[in-house]
């Protein structure tokens, strides 16, 4: 009897030490569009780390409104992947379910895509390639943006001392450019920002704290009604330390750091959770690269935050100030410890300046570093037209017109970018791998008299042989579908294919063989 009222004692012990795992999805973005038949491939960073309790991820399903879609029990680098076959036309709200070790689940913002009959389009360096590369939009669009970039933050027309700098009158036409030119081409969209200690309207700072919190949250309704697909919101910039000079003010104009210390903070992303349902919640500052400690003090909030699931991005400016110097091997570690608050991190304002050779070779230091970071789930750039960026010389493009003169670091990054292994996502075309028809044909075999593969490994291509007509897919390791064909006689793979391994699909008539080739 004492034993089993032991027990009891413990679990509810250990109920009340647990906190939610994080649960965020990464890709798509919401507003993001597919084509009918074809597949998209769905991502979500869950962990049991970064709150006050650490535990681990049992497993994420994955939802189409209230329906179940598939879940997955194995992650790599915190990612669960789940590929949605054979598309529907419609309007999908996506969420997903982490449940921890001690079986508390989190569901994740929800991801507002579209399927359509026409193709999807290509946009920016990064289409296909695994993660957003984004820039801002300032008072009008660029010409040459979408050849470049496939996400958006309004540069100062989201600020609420921009839209509300006069009390109660709105005025949202810089704001509505950026997210006019993200919804038309179903772009990623980011808000920023909610609260932040500078940029804020003057007449805020004669009100009660009944009035502020009353103000806040008109302001955070007025963005709900207004704006429904917004990927991400920058909740609240800048409260680190002494980064925006107003932060004391907000603080206490929203009741204080309270019992938790943390209390203001806290309040805010309550309300912008409840109003905000289909977008991931940032806290966004800057400073962090080059200094680990002020990375740890904003790990004290993200974990005030992650205990309540409340926070679904840990943001990062990256400005030159912090970042132009830093080794590889500092920034690494610096992203590493970044992760430790167990979302994915955005960098949210990359820029990085020099002379044309010395702005390039930084390019190449730093940009892989947070491109390939597991945590890093996409980037923004924060502008990069010759003389028209908030630092000076940190330009990518001598224009806005089409067709203008690329930067080395630009050349740079389209180079690198062109190299990555295609993924199938974001703005990219993925196939549907109808896996029960191939289960059927699995019994049927191609054997080794009626099909030969030479050389493997291979260096330049490999030569598939078959006689008579036959199909052939290549996936990637994981599983997507890269390429796929018709052939007759023999067929030559693998030129276009970056190293690595992958799996090939050849069917003849009722006849299946899948082999592995590798590319050195
Ligand atoms: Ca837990
Ligand atoms: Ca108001």
């Amino acid at each position: 009897m004492w034993f089993v009222a032991l027990q009891m004692l413990c679990h509810l012990l250990s109920a009340q030490n647990n906190t939610p795992p994080s649960c965020v999805i990464t890709a798509p973005h919401s507003n993001a569009y597919f084509q009918v038949g074809k597949a998209m491939t769905i991502r979500v960073y869950a962990t049991d780390i970064g709150g006050s309790y650490t535990g681990s991820v049992s497993k994420v399903e994955f939802f189409s409104g209230s329906t179940k879609l598939g879940e997955a029990s194995t992650a790599t680098s915190n990612t669960y992947t789940y590929v949605w076959n054979n598309l529907v036309a419609g309007s999908y709200t996506i969420t997903a379910k982490a449940t921890d070790n001690a079986g508390t689940v989190s569901t994740s913002a929800g991801v507002l895509v579209t399927v359509g009959t026409n193709a999807v389009t290509s946009r920016g360096i990064s289409a296909c390639k695994g993660k957003y590369l984004a820039n801002i939009v300032a008072g009008s669009v660029p010409a040459n943006y979408l050849s470049y970039w496939n996400g958006v933050t309004p540069e100062n027309g989201a600020k609420w001392g921009s839209v509300e700098g006069s009390r109660d009158n709105m005025s949202w036409g810089q704001a509505d450019i950026s997210y006019n030119h993200a919804k038309n081409n179903n772009l990623m969209f980011r808000y920023h920002a909610i609260a932040w200690g500078s940029q804020y309207p003057s007449w805020i700072t004669n009100l009660s704290v009944a009035d502020f919190k009353a103000e806040m949250i008109e302001y955070m309704d007025a963005i709900k009604a207004r704006y429904p697909y917004i990927d991400q919101v920058d909740v609240l910039n800048e409260q680190l330390g002494t980064h925006a000079g107003g932060t004391n003010y907000f603080r206490d104009g929203l009741g204080g750091n309270g019992t938790t210390g943390y209390d203001w903070q806290i309040w805010l992303f309550e309300q912008a959770r409840q109003r905000f349902p289909n977008t991931k919640l940032v806290l966004n500052d800057y400073g962090l690269e080059n200094d680990q400690n002020a990375i740890n003090q904003m790990l004290g909030l993200v974990k005030a935050l992650r205990d309540r699931n409340l926070i679904d991005g840990f943001g990062t400016q990256a400005h030159e100030f912090n970042i132009n110097t830093l080794s590889a091997t500092a920034m690494k570690s610096s992203l590493d410890l970044m992760a430790k608050g167990g979302v994915p991190i955005f960098v949210t304002e990359l820029d990085i300046s020099g002379d044309d050779n010395t702005q390039k070779t930084r390019y190449q230091t730093l940009f892989p570093v947070y491109y390939e970071h597991p945590a890093v789930a996409g980037i923004t750039l924060w502008g990069y037209i010759d003389g028209q960026t908030w630092k000076d010389n940190t330009g990518l493009v001598s224009s806005a017109n089409a067709n203008p003169t690329e930067s080395p670091a630009m050349q740079w990054i389209k180079q690198y970018m062109a190299a990555r292994t295609d993924v199938k996502y974001p703005f990219c075309t993925q196939n549907s791998e109808n896996v029960t028809a191939v289960e059927e044909e699995e019994n049927a075999v191609l054997n080794d008299e009626s099909l030969n593969f030479h050389p493997n490994p291979f260096s330049d291509e490999i030569k598939i042989e078959v006689l008579g007509d036959f199909a052939y897919s290549v996936y990637s390791i994981s599983g997507i579908e890269l390429s796929s064909g018709f052939a007759n006689g023999s067929l030559k793979l693998g030129g276009s294919l970056p190293r690595g391994s992958y799996v090939v699909r050849i069917r003849q008539a009722n006849q299946t063989r899948t082999i592995k080739i590798l590319k050195y």
